[in-house]
């Protein structure tokens, strides 16, 4: 049985006070409310996080994780924050190659291939971020693209290590725009994706690896994304902001 996970990416959102509150009612809602084995991973800034590790016990339901880690694991790289760093506040998870961080950023599928590396070194869980622009949506090979993504950065990898990486399908045409892939779409591209690593690494692997859907998933589209067979969760950007929201979005899963 493949994990369900939901995570929140807060993106460069919330004060230290905010956030602290936004933490704070997360923590009770999935508490008193969520009663499946979904794992919540809350990826807030990188500076809140060791603030956070105090009050989301390692081990416990939620879990966190970073937007981001550099590829090296120590230098002079100014402003940058490494993965043996994020290891040792304990955090778990870390999103890689999110298509911000393609768009304004640069990142190439070479320098996340080596993020990825580095990330699973220090037992941080990759959630790896993939996916299509409007336009090769509708005029291109969007399937090849996003396969390709997972050929050149993820598919280095042992099987052993491969078991250890979360993909995250987020069409760049959702992504703050508001428009959502429907239901028929996300499962498309996700059974795609799960044949491509099967052709990889085997049927077994690739029915283990949970395949997330992000891109403006929010509480009123969730169930339904999350009802399709090869969709084992979300990763949510602004539903991901406001606790009613978000665990709402979190329930959807059970
Ligand atoms: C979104 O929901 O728009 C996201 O980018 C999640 O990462």
């Amino acid at each position: 049985m493949r994990k369900k996970i939901v995570a929140g990416n807060w993106k460069m959102n919330k004060t230290a006070e905010e956030a602290k509150a936004l933490l704070s009612e997360v923590v009770n809602m999935v508490k008193d409310e969520v009663t499946s084995d979904v794992t919540v991973v809350l990826c807030p800034p990188a500076l809140y996080l060791t603030t956070f590790r105090q009050y989301v016990p390692a081990g416990g339901r939620i879990s966190l994780g970073a937007q981001n880690c550099h590829e090296k694991a120590s230098g002079a790289y100014t402003g940058e924050i490494s993965a043996p760093m994020l290891q040792s506040i304990g955090v778990e998870y870390v999103i890689l190659g999110h298509s911000e961080r393609r768009q304004y950023f640069g990142e190439t599928n070479t320098q996340l291939a080596e993020k990825v590396n580095i990330a699973l070194e220090n037992n941080l869980t990759p959630i790896f971020c993939c996916g299509e622009s409007r336009d090769l949506r509708e005029n291109g090979d969007y399937i090849g693209f996003v396969k390709g993504q997972l050929t050149e950065s993820v598919f280095h990898l042992s099987a052993e290590q491969f078991a250890n990486v979360v993909i995250a399908y987020e069409p760049i045409w959702a992504i703050g725009t508001g428009l959502t892939a429907s239901s028929a779409q996300a499962q498309d591209m996700h059974a795609e994706l799960r044949q491509h690593i099967a052709s990889q690494y085997g049927d077994d692997v690739a029915q283990n690896t949970s395949i997330l859907y992000g891109g403006s998933a929010n509480e009123k589209n969730a169930a339904e994304l999350f009802a399709q067979p090869d969709v084992d969760g979300g990763l949510i950007g602004g539903a991901s902001l406001k606790s009613r929201e978000f665990t709402t979005v979190v329930k959807a899963i059970s």
